[in-house]
């Protein structure tokens, strides 16, 4: 499988849970490699814009207070398969819902408060990384 780069968030309850650690411990024993990351307040502006193609779902709005109301980390990871390998890591997007082991399923509140997003495709990738890391700062290792 190639080696591919994705964009991850670790959303404001999972920060404020303080556990970053454990979700990038998940991350590494996946063998996902941290090749750009920073925290942040996203700016309602930037969490609109970021998930603008639910812009017309019912919960939009509350996706982008929720994505607002603290600090987020973003990052891309690298490594076979990272897109579909961060996406098996996360779980389904309701944690009622999501597998045993999975992120979602034991550090998630709801389906609007999920620790963390990834990208769902090849194409999203590229455009979220660029997004949030625009030119040099991704590295490879
Ligand atoms: P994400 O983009 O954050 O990784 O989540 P996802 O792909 O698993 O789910 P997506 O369909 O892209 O939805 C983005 C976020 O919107 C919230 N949502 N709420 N109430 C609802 O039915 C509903 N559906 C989606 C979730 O917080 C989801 O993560
Ligand atoms: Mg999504």
């Amino acid at each position: 499988m190639a080696i591919e780069r994705t964009l991850s968030i670790i959303k404001p309850d999972a920060v404020a849970k303080n556990v970053i650690g454990q979700i990038y411990a998940r991350f590494e024993a996946a063998g996902l490699k941290v090749v750009a990351a920073k925290l942040a307040y996203l700016s309602e502006r930037e969490a609109g814009e970021f998930y603008a193609v639910h812009k017309e779902r019912p919960f939009f709005k509350d996706l982008v207070s929720f994505m607002t109301s603290g600090p987020v980390m973003i990052q891309a990871l690298e490594g076979e398969g990272a897109i579909l390998k961060n996406r098996d890591l996360m779980g389904a997007t309701d944690p009622k819902k999501a597998a045993p082991g999975t992120i979602r399923a034991d550090f998630a509140e709801s389906i609007d408060a999920n620790a963390v997003h990834g990208s769902d495709a090849a194409e999203t990738a590229a455009v979220e990384i660029a997004f949030f890391f625009p030119g040099m700062n991704v590295y490879s290792r």
